[in-house]
């Protein structure tokens, strides 16, 4: 990202600019109203993991703080349930589920435009903080269930590894939400099924690199060793067994959407 150079502006211009982008932010957080306000806060403030939070993590949430507004403003929380309602869903959707995947050579590859490209193993990702939630799967072919899903944060996961910023820059204090790329795609190891992402919504407090569903490793069916589950989209966007992951400024190809589907497929 270039930014404009400071030596040769003059400081009218900056600081027209810097109310700008004030005024911009506090816009934007009065469109977002309560029910995004809420969650921002929760996000920001979450008393269960602030405290033993590593230096990188902390640090985004100070960061969050000030940009969330801007980049997340608009995007709502789903509701969450008793973990006593979450059911085993159905096993839906068998695309880039053939053969089997050995946990111990399994490898999350991250790849941006300016590579080179990263390489994550499961335990890199579960050492993360690990959160949980029951939340509702919805499928666009009309069912629907409560489920009990745990793992990281997919914003957690890019902003430990200083990935999600173009120029390979990490969550620098001076990020802001215009340096981060536009979308994210997530594949199966074999790319056979593949999901195109908004940056919000992969950024969203609720969307989860899950490892766990109802209390248990999930099953190769579900998405083993590692699955999305994104609560502001439909399930088509819930992909099951990831193994790329790609940062990129271009709205990636999603299956689904190639096949007739709403590219977004919000909720
Ligand atoms: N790899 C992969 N992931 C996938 C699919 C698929 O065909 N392949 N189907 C999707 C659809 S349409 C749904 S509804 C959910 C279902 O998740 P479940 O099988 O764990 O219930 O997975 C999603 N993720
Ligand atoms: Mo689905």
């Amino acid at each position: 990202m270039s930014k404009p150079d400071s030596q040769s502006e003059p400081a009218e211009v900056q600081i027209r600019q810097m109310t700008r982008r004030s005024f911009a932010t506090g816009a934007a957080a009065a469109a977002a109203g309560l029910a995004g306000y809420s969650w921002l806060r929760w996000f920001a403030h979450d008393p269960a993991v602030d405290d033993h939070l590593p230096w990188p993590l902390r640090r985004v949430l100070e960061w969050n703080e000030r940009v969330a507004r801007q980049v997340l403003g608009n995007e709502r929380s789903a509701p969450e349930f008793a973990a006593v309602r979450a059911r085993e869903p159905k096993v839906n959707g068998h695309q880039g589920l053939a053969g089997v995947v050995n946990h111990d050579t399994w490898r999350l590859q991250v790849s941006t435009p300016a590579g080179p490209d990263r390489e994550f193993r499961l335990a890199e990702i579960q050492a993360l903080p690990k959160y949980e939630m029951v939340t509702e799967l919805k499928c666009v072919e009309g069912w629907s269930e409560i489920v009990r899903w745990s793992g990281a944060r997919l914003i957690d996961f890019l902003v430990a590894y200083d990935l999600g910023c173009r120029g390979g820059g990490g969550w620098r204090d001076t990020a802001r939400p215009d340096d981060l790329f536009r979308y994210v795609q997530l594949a199966t190891p074999d790319r056979a099924y593949y999901v195109g992402l908004d940056m919000p919504s992969a950024l969203h407090p609720q969307t989860l690199l899950c490892w766990e569903m109802n209390g248990q490793p999930l099953t190769p069916d579900h998405g083993a060793p590692l699955r999305l589950v994104i609560t502001v989209k439909y399930g088509i966007k819930n992909i099951k067994r990831i193994g790329h992951l790609r940062l990129l400024d271009e709205r990636p190809a999603d299956y689904w959407a190639e096949r007739g589907y709403d590219w977004y497929a919000g909720l």
